[in-house]
């Protein structure tokens, strides 16, 4: 395996995303970098044969409710297949960074444990804004793009 998206490619056919059904949840903090990585991700997801009717968003205002948000989402609709949550952490002065970053993994991983959705985890949490912009469509790729390819990965592989 070279990298990522070579096994994620593997796996995955050129429409490995039709006649299924998604939830993006979009933080709005640093709303530049997450617009990029919910671009990334749509797109991804449309190459791969969605729909965009069967692609629903929600938006929150922070990192931190994306938990919240990812809660909402599968609640109300109750049928999709994935849900993505995209963020952007960005290193501060302050220890914020850690305990939202913590949280928000935990909060991740409960939702997983909760609910028979898989939650996939898109939140850059990054000591700089280059390299928030490097992993958002930059020379590090899009982390976008590789959620919405894990997401396509987790359905295929994990519905019996
Ligand atoms: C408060 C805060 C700070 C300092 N930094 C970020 C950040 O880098 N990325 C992010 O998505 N959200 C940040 N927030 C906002 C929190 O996630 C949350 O929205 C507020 O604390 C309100 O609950």
């Amino acid at each position: 395996m070279k990298n990522k998206s070579d096994l994620d490619l593997k796996f995955l056919q050129n429409d490995s995303a039709k006649n299924h059904t998604f939830g993006i949840v979009r933080a709005l903090w640093n709303e530049e970098i997450t617009q990029r990585l919910y671009d990334g991700c749509y797109n991804k997801l449309l190459e791969y044969g969605a729909h965009n009717k069967n692609i629903l968003t929600l938006e929150v205002p922070g990192s931190f409710e994306l938990i919240y948000g990812g809660k909402k989402i599968i609640k109300q609709t109750k049928k999709l297949d994935a849900v993505i949550l995209i963020g952007s952490i960005i290193k501060g002065e302050t220890p914020h960074f850690d305990f939202i970053s913590q949280a928000i993994a935990n909060g991740v991983k409960d939702l997983n444990i909760l609910f028979d959705t898989p939650f996939v985890f898109c939140v850059l949490t990054d000591l700089n804004w280059n390299q928030s912009i490097n992993r958002s469509g930059g020379k590090m790729g899009n982390k976008g793009e590789d959620s919405a390819l894990a997401a396509m990965s987790l359905i295929k592989n994990c519905t019996y």
